[in-house]
């Protein structure tokens, strides 16, 4: 029989019961000093028939925020939140990954310790705004991170890996896209940089590379994936060339053996791309995850045809936190009220009904 969204599949050393992974979603609702609350884990649980969960975008460090009431993945505190998650995934028989993340220049200093400029690898101002506790406020020229500087943030991610195994993640997910710190190193619009970590292909993904490698050598390279978004112009990125850009770092990241590359498939602004995501693929040795507005057929035929071993639903998530039998039984769909997305409380967040609730 072909393989379809409810073919059970292993990611690494990570068995998953079925191909729909929940994608990462930033939804805005930690405690004080970015503690997973409650309402948290109930979220998460609700959610872990997925047959993957991986959490919301969550900060390495405290300056790598760039938005209100996020959870972190540092302190003592936000351990023993995670954990709480951890356990209540596990016990309904689910598998979550946490997303290692650093905004770098998408943030604001009202969100930083002691009102720090926003990192980045080069002197260059995203346009737009950053979502702050004032509300909406103009983005900041960020901070070049001098070389030397580097290796700390590394060192950010190897402690927040430690966390996240302490906490009782079954893996980690580097977030390398949606133009945060390490994508604004990999895309030519936002790295100027002439020293070893900006120019060559091979120097923009330097920071990468040494990231995944110091993560790897703490958490095994069977539990860490990679997300990436070679053509997402959100937070203001571009690239001259994106296909041979991201062709370079697929290939590079097979010295890994990574359980998964994770790939948004385009534009989320909705426009047409010409992007070859298939050579992506073939290029990678391990399994291949897409993401970006797939439905249930969708879903189904890039599995069959061999395009993509997982598929990772966000939106759908949101609203359904049943979605997998939803799409077994092509049960209709809750609509996902976006006013609720980001912050506020169980409103929009764990209220969705489940079937025959
Ligand atoms: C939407 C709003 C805030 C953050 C991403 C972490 O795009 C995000 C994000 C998305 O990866």
């Amino acid at each position: 029989m072909a393989l379809d969204l409810f073919s059970p599949v292993n990611l690494g050393s990570i068995s998953l019961k079925n191909r729909m992974v929940m994608a990462p979603l930033t939804r805005n609702r930690a405690a004080e000093g970015g503690v997973p609350q409650a309402i948290n884990v109930t979220y998460y649980e609700q959610r872990a028939t997925a047959g993957l969960i991986i959490t919301e975008a969550t900060p390495i460090s405290a300056m790598a925020h760039g938005y209100p009431a996020l959870p972190g993945i540092y302190t003592d505190a936000q351990v023993a939140g995670w954990k709480k998650v951890t356990d209540a995934v596990h016990a309904k028989g689910g598998k979550i990954v946490i997303q290692l993340w650093h905004v770098g220049r998408i943030s604001h200093p009202s969100l930083l310790p002691n009102g720090a400029i926003p990192v980045a690898p080069s002197a260059v101002k995203p346009a737009g705004q950053a979502f702050t506790y004032q509300g909406l406020l103009d983005y900041v020229e960020p901070r070049a991170l001098d070389a030397s500087e580097l290796p700390s943030i590394v060192a950010d991610y190897v402690h927040a890996t430690q966390c996240a195994l302490a906490a009782g993640f079954d893996g980690v997910e580097i977030h390398a896209a949606n133009g945060y710190l390490i994508d604004q190193f990999l895309r030519d619009g936002s790295n100027k940089r002439t020293d070893n970590y900006g120019g060559s292909f091979e120097n923009r993904a330097r920071f990468l590379m040494e990231v995944t490698k110091a993560v790897v050598d703490v958490a095994g390279a069977d539990k860490v994936g990679i997300r990436i978004s070679p053509v997402n112009p959100f937070n203001d990125m571009q690239d001259s060339d994106p296909q041979a850009l991201f062709n370079y770092v697929t290939s590079e990241l097979n010295q890994f053996n990574l359980a998964y590359l994770h790939a948004i498939e385009g534009d989320m602004t909705g426009k047409d791309n010409t992007f070859d995501f298939l050579a992506l693929r073939k290029i990678f040795k391990g399994s291949y995850m897409a993401n970006l507005a797939f439905d249930k057929a969708r879903g189904n035929t890039a599995i069959a045809s061999g395009h993509a071993d997982v598929i990772a639903y966000g939106v759908p998530f949101i609203a359904n936190p049943d979605l997998v039998e939803r799409f077994r039984t092509d049960a209709p769909l809750n609509t996902a009220d976006s006013s609720t997305f980001y912050g506020g409380t169980e409103k929009g967040y764990t209220d969705y009904p489940f079937l025959n609730a």
